[in-house]
């Protein structure tokens, strides 16, 4: 196969291919596990790599993006790295201004308010241009790996793009970006459809530099009732998976897709039905009746409460235990139900990620 950027590349060359096994529900030894936030402030390494430089300035470096995304894989047997970057880098391509305030968090100086902003957005985006930077890091991280993990690439999912463009920053209620689903529902849907058009570009360029599966966060899913995520989110989910998939079938590709809509499993069933291979899970549902939902389409991701990392090690280990024999080791990839917080021992993540490995090579013993 080739990749532009990443020369003759050949599936062989991965050494551990557990976590794209599972992606596509196949067998594996033992069940894959990663760790949304993986590359992060819980890491010492990470601190010292990141003091003193500005966020978004790291995410535009290549060799630094590349050495956060290993700092978590030279600690722990991780079964898949993420690339470091961060979901607002498309308002950014798009002509927004944000800057990651510290303590804070990311902050737009001007949010869109009203639907006449958007004639302030770029009408059509050249991804190689103003993303290229991502596909630079993906292409380097990928070489670095020299096929040890897959590398996953990512996108916000485009409501939840679209919330923070509103709301100019984290917020608890998105009553900014709700009201224009409420008020502005017209506009609101140009929006989102710019979103996703830049979206699909963009994580075809990032597959086309290395990546060997994609996963979409509608992080703000669960602001929404089961009537708004029908109408904003869920129709924009699957155009993008839709696309991305026609795209790279045509040149016979097959890049597993991860859908995370956090919070939002109220739409779980429609979510299972929408071309994504694996459905992420927050850890506010039970493994058994995610199953049920899904019916077995898809393979499931998650869901560990973040919060369990600060129980005793073995106490850890009883609760991944607990979570494996709910999903079963078949088509599951464990992960957290949302990403590690900054005050987390990385020890207890090591605790973590052993569990998975010892409990499921175990079960699948059985
Ligand atoms: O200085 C720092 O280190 C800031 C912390 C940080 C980090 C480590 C931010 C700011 N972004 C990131 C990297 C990041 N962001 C990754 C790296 C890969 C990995 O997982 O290791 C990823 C996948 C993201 C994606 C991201 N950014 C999401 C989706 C996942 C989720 O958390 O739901 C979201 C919502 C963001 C926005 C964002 N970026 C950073 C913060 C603190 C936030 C959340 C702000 C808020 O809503 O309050």
């Amino acid at each position: 196969k080739y990749c532009p950027g990443l020369g003759l590349v050949h599936k062989a060359f991965l050494k551990n291919d557990a976590f794209l096994r599972a992606c596509h529900g196949q067998e594996t030894n033992h069940v894959p596990v990663w760790c949304m936030r993986q590359a992060g402030r819980y890491l010492p390494e990470f601190r010292e790599f990141r003091a003193g430089k500005d966020f978004f300035e790291t995410c535009r470096s290549p060799a630094a993006c590349c050495e956060l995304t290993l700092q978590p894989l030279r600690r722990f047997p991780f079964d898949a790295a993420i690339i470091f970057s961060d979901i607002l880098v498309i308002p950014q391509a798009m002509g927004m201004d944000v800057q990651m305030v510290a303590g804070k968090g990311p902050t737009f100086p001007e949010p869109l308010k009203e639907p006449e902003d958007l004639l302030l957005l770029q009408p059509k985006v050249d991804v190689n241009k103003e993303l290229g930077y991502v596909f630079k890091a993906i292409t380097l991280t990928r070489h670095k790996l020299d096929g040890k993990v897959p590398l996953i690439g990512f996108t916000g999912a485009p409501w939840t793009l679209m919330a923070y463009m509103i709301e100019g920053g984290g917020s608890t209620t998105h009553s900014k970006a709700k009201r224009w689903l409420y008020r502005h529902p017209e506009a609101s849907h140009k929006l989102l459809k710019m979103l996703t058009d830049v979206i699909v570009e963009y994580l075809l360029g990032q597959v086309a530099a290395g990546a060997q599966a994609l996963q979409v966060f509608e992080s703000h899913a669960g602001c929404l009732g089961p009537v708004e995520f029908q109408e904003f989110s869920l129709p924009y989910l699957r155009d993008i998976a839709r696309k991305v998939k026609d795209q790279l079938k045509e040149s016979g590709q097959d890049v597993p897709m991860i859908v995370f809509a956090k919070d939002g499993h109220y739409g779980l069933e429609d979510l299972s039905q929408s071309h994504y291979e694996v459905v992420g899970l927050d850890w506010t549902i039970d493994p058994r009746s995610a199953r049920e939902r899904t019916g077995g389409k898809v393979s499931l991701q998650g869901n560990m409460d973040p919060c369990a990392l600060y129980a005793p090690k073995e106490r850890i280990s009883e609760i991944v235990k607990k979570m494996l024999e709910g999903f079963g080791t078949r088509g599951y990839i464990a992960n957290l139900g949302h990403g590690l917080y900054p005050d987390m021992d990385p020890e207890n993540v090591g605790a973590f990620v052993e569990a998975v490995h010892t409990h499921s090579r175990h079960l699948n013993l059985k």
